[in-house]
């Protein structure tokens, strides 16, 4: 008897897009097996079968738009497909008049086959082979076991579902390898996930597509291995604690015995080098780099903060030049707005931070650590090299909460107090742009038809290339490069 499934009263009369159909040809269903998830632009819901039975139409499509009554599928009655449609499945035509040992079965009662699923394995003393299915259908009895020997005919089970049509009625069979002569390696048969009917709801469904998780590689602890929100949520943080090097199928450091080279001492990496070494190879591999170099005249600026400082020295104060670089930082990450981002975990936003924090990354006995400057927009030069003061003591006696390190929207690393000429900083994840800064030097510049010393300070900036492109990286490092040729226009 056949029955069609319609859709029910969804609540609105506006047609709503079919995004799944959760169902296929063939496959058995129960009343309330979740059938299609539709989606409105306000929520998305599972529509559940009414009905019990084999499916033998569907009536719709992903993309489709549907309102109620529209026909979902029509199932056939399980008892009426058993009475008339249940098929003998034989060994096909194996090319042999001598018996073959079956040596492994793949189905058993209950089971939903598809054409060509394997069935069983056959050995003869020359080769092995896997009988595949004859049609789609569910496995109503296994007529074998491993052991025994068949013939071309022998009745190897029966299955109920869509007729036969779709297979000829005499198989050839599928050899699986070319074995040695003697001993023949069973086939390795994948699990195809798909053969199994994915129980998980709306909610689930949406939080895997936002993170694009395939459901199929979930194993679900609910009832009939229904998939929950924390199934998905278990197998993201699985998958994110697995070793960077194992995601990017690298190959894993090996261990080398240097003491037979010379004489060694194996020194443990402090907590702050372990941690700091995951999130930088995190970010190293994550982010696609590209380093922009530039350097900025800072002659007038040195000068007025020597001057400054001597005046601002009896309140405490050491104006330093990475303060200036903070505020100037500051302005350009205004006009900028990019460059103060994140990029969304699916890739396909980019969330831009009202408020600037800047990470300025301080060196300490026991490794790198990035406190945190808040609200920098608010705060005057004076104000930022007062704090920055008191973090990076903080810092260097490991006085640091993890309230000062958290929040950073973009982050600079200055080695300018030690030297070089430039670097390639690390974004510092899920930051979008990193600034180093190196040692300032005096260098002649051709101005006027002459060669003049001017104080050059090199700017190296690290930007995440799926969200900055080059013209932006050049614009914000020779903007920031003005700024600090004439601190004046921070003003503006
Ligand atoms: N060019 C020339 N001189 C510079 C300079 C620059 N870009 N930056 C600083 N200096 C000078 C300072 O003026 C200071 O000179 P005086 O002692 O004569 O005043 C001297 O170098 C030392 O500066 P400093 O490094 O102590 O102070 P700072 O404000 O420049 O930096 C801090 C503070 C905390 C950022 C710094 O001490 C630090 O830890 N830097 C290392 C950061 C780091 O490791 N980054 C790498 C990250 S990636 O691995």
């Amino acid at each position: 008897m056949q029955q069609t499934i319609k859709v029910p009263d969804i609540g609105s009369n506006n047609a709503v897009d079919v995004i799944e159909v959760l169902v296929k040809v063939g496959d058995v269903i129960n009343v309330d097996t979740p059938l299609i998830t539709l989606e409105s632009d306000k929520a998305s819901m599972e529509i559940p079968a009414t009905e019990a039975g084999i499916v033998s139409e569907i009536h719709l499509r992903v993309g489709d738009k549907v309102t109620m009554g529209d026909a979902i599928l029509t199932v056939q009655s399980q008892v009426a497909a058993r009475a008339d449609n249940e098929l003998d499945i034989t060994i096909p035509d194996i090319g042999s008049s001598s018996a073959v040992d079956v040596i492994e079965i793949f189905v058993k009662v209950g089971d939903k086959v598809t054409v060509d699923t394997p069935l069983l394995t056959l050995e003869s003393d020359k080769a092995s082979m896997e009988i595949p299915s004859p049609a789609e259908g569910v496995i109503t009895s296994v007529a074998v076991k491993v052991g025994d020997k068949v013939n071309t005919g022998t009745l190897i089970g029966k299955l109920t579902g869509s007729a036969p049509e779709t297979k000829p009625t005499v198989l050839a069979p599928a050899p699986v390898q070319a074995p040695p002569p003697v001993v023949a390696a069973p086939a390795i048969i994948p699990q195809s996930p798909s053969n199994n009917l994915l129980l998980a709801g709306p909610a689930v469904r949406r939080l895997a597509r936002v993170l694009g998780v395939d459901l199929h590689l979930i194993t679900g602890t609910g009832k009939k291995a229904r998939i929950q929100i924390e199934d998905v949520e278990n197998y993201v943080k699985q998958r994110l604690q697995e070793s960077p090097a194992n995601t990017f199928n690298l190959p894993t450091a090996q261990d080398i015995d240097f003491s037979v080279f010379g004489a060694i001492e194996t020194q443990e990496l402090t907590k702050i080098k372990k941690l700091s070494g995951q999130n930088l190879h995190n970010s190293w591999l994550q982010i696609p780099h590209v380093t922009q170099f530039d350097e900025a005249d800072i002659t007038t600026l040195e000068s007025f903060r020597k001057e400054q400082s001597a005046l601002l020295e009896h309140e405490g104060v050491k104006l330093t030049i990475l303060a200036f670089i903070t505020r100037a930082v500051c302005k350009a990450l205004q006009v900028f707005p990019e460059f103060n981002s994140s990029l969304a975990a699916n890739g396909q936003s980019l969330i831009l931070k009202k408020y600037v924090n800047i990470g300025i990354a301080v060196d300490t006995a026991q490794g790198l650590v990035v406190p945190v400057i808040k609200n920098v927009e608010n705060l005057s030069i004076k104000q930022i090299a007062l704090q920055m003061a008191e973090l990076s003591q903080k810092a260097r006696k490991k006085a640091l909460l993890p309230s000062d390190m958290s929040g950073g929207s973009f982050t600079i690393s200055s080695l300018g107090g030690i030297g070089g000429t430039a670097f390639t900083p690390i974004v510092n994840h899920p930051e979008v742009a990193i600034l180093g800064v190196s040692k300032a030097a005096i260098k002649p510049k051709y101005e006027n038809n002459q060669f003049v010393p001017r104080l050059m300070l090199p700017l190296s900036l690290s930007y995440d290339h799926r969200v900055i492109d080059g013209a932006q990286g050049a614009r914000f490092s020779k903007y920031l490069s003005d700024l600090l040729s004439d601190i004046r226009k921070i003003m503006l």
